[in-house]
């Protein structure tokens, strides 16, 4: 079992840590920006002097606040996220001069209608589609009007020039984190699932991003020694597992924590707790803003109808990552994953070969021993 280095900061204490950090930097008149989606082109916000900051929620907590006003069957991370809001119990949002969303799933985009009453709201309209020629140039209009919010609301003019350093910068960042995630293609793999998806969600309330990439960097280089030393050329029986569906923060313990205890091997993330959006980087040789509406139009999320870069991914990464089995995790309510699960499901069966466990869930401990049932009844058969 692969163990967490001493020196690992999880998700939760990066998260509170974080809470100063903010505090710190407002004290200092740097504003902040509240995301919640890979959409959401970062780049901009950054030069605008801003930080960006998740507000996704990952907590079962704040939902009875969120419950008086959305239905009880929705997303758990959208009820969760309006949750903190509307109670006031979020320090990140507390802390937001602007919220940017998209209109990506339904309930996201209407909950975003109701967080505009309590902060500055901005909402990107997303096309639904990826292929249609206008599709670019929608997409474009909302990146060039978001850049217009931003230099009115920050008192800021941003220049070409800045941009194009800022895509360099990210790029790089996206590398040094894409050259952390690949360590899961080492087989045996040198580092845990679980570790993974929180040093990556622990990023976003870390808000120095040089050291960010240095950490990560000296950590890579540590595993990547750990396995020349240790691991290379030894065998493991823990079977090899691919995360695909949505987002997992909320049910890292329930579902990721499970399946690593279980004794298997969370090697890579399908998701957006993973490499969906480090993959591709931002073209520094085009228009910035062309490029930046290229890079995000193409995040390979379920919202987009149809969806064909999800499942290009899916097939290179089971066989770059040698998958023994592909997990699918959907939260309650989140129809578009829910839906696609079948074409995931024949594809990961029928054209890959491999076993598919679907596993619908939220942020509640109630399914936790039926999780653990299947988990371990799925891991049987690998
Ligand atoms: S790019 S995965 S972060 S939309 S909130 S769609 S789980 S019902 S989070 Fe997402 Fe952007 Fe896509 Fe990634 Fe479903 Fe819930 Fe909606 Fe969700």
């Amino acid at each position: 079992m692969l163990k967490l280095p001493e020196n690992f900061e999880s998700y939760e204490e990066a998260r509170r840590e974080g809470f100063l950090k903010v505090k710190a930097l407002k004290e200092r008149g740097t504003p902040v920006v509240g995301i919640f989606c890979t959409y959401t082109p970062i780049e901009l916000i950054h030069v605008a002097g801003a930080v960006a900051v998740s507000l996704c929620g990952t907590s079962d907590v704040p939902i009875p606040h969120a419950e008086k006003h959305l239905p009880k069957n929705l997303c758990p991370l959208i009820k969760s996220s309006y949750g903190f809001a509307v109670s006031e119990t979020c320090p990140y949002f507390y802390f937001s001069d602007l919220i940017v969303g998209e209109t990506t799933c339904d309930g996201k985009k209407k909950m975003y209608e109701l967080l505009g009453e309590l902060r500055p709201t901005h909402v990107m309209h997303l096309p639904q589609g990826q292929d249609k020629d206008h599709a670019f140039r929608y997409w474009r209009e909302e990146l060039v009007r978001l850049k217009e919010v931003l230099e009115e609301k920050f008192n800021i003019e941003i220049t070409e020039e800045i941009l194009r350093e800022e895509i360099k910068e990210r790029n790089h960042e996206r590398k040094v984190l894409l050259d952390f995630y690949e360590l899961g293609k080492l087989n045996p793999s040198p580092i845990s699932g679980r570790e993974v998806n929180e040093t990556m969600e622990a990023l976003g309330f870390q808000f120095d991003r040089r050291s960010q990439c240095n950490f990560i960097e000296e950590r890579t280089r540590e595993l990547k020694d750990k396995y020349e030393n240790e691991l290379k050329g030894t065998k493991t029986n823990r079977p090899r597992i691919l995360i695909t569906g949505c987002p997992v923060g909320g049910v890292r313990e329930k579902v990721l924590k499970t399946i690593e205890d279980s004794g298997a091997d969370i090697v890579a993330f399908e998701n957006c707790s993973g490499v969906r959006e480090k993959m591709v980087l931002v073209n520094e040789t085009i228009d910035p803003i062309d490029a930046l509406t290229e890079k995000y139009l193409n995040v390979s999320c379920s919202v987009m109808t149809p969806n064909p870069r999800r499942f290009q991914a899916l097939d290179e990464m089971i066989d770059e990552y040698e998958i023994d089995g592909v997990i699918e995790v959907v939260l309650q309510a989140c129809h578009t994953f829910s839906v696609e699960s079948y074409n995931v499901k024949r594809f990961v069966t029928e054209k890959k070969n491999k076993p598919y466990l679907y596993i619908e869930t939220d942020y509640s401990k109630l399914d936790m021993g039926q999780i653990n049932t299947r988990i371990n009844a799925f891991l049987e058969i690998l």
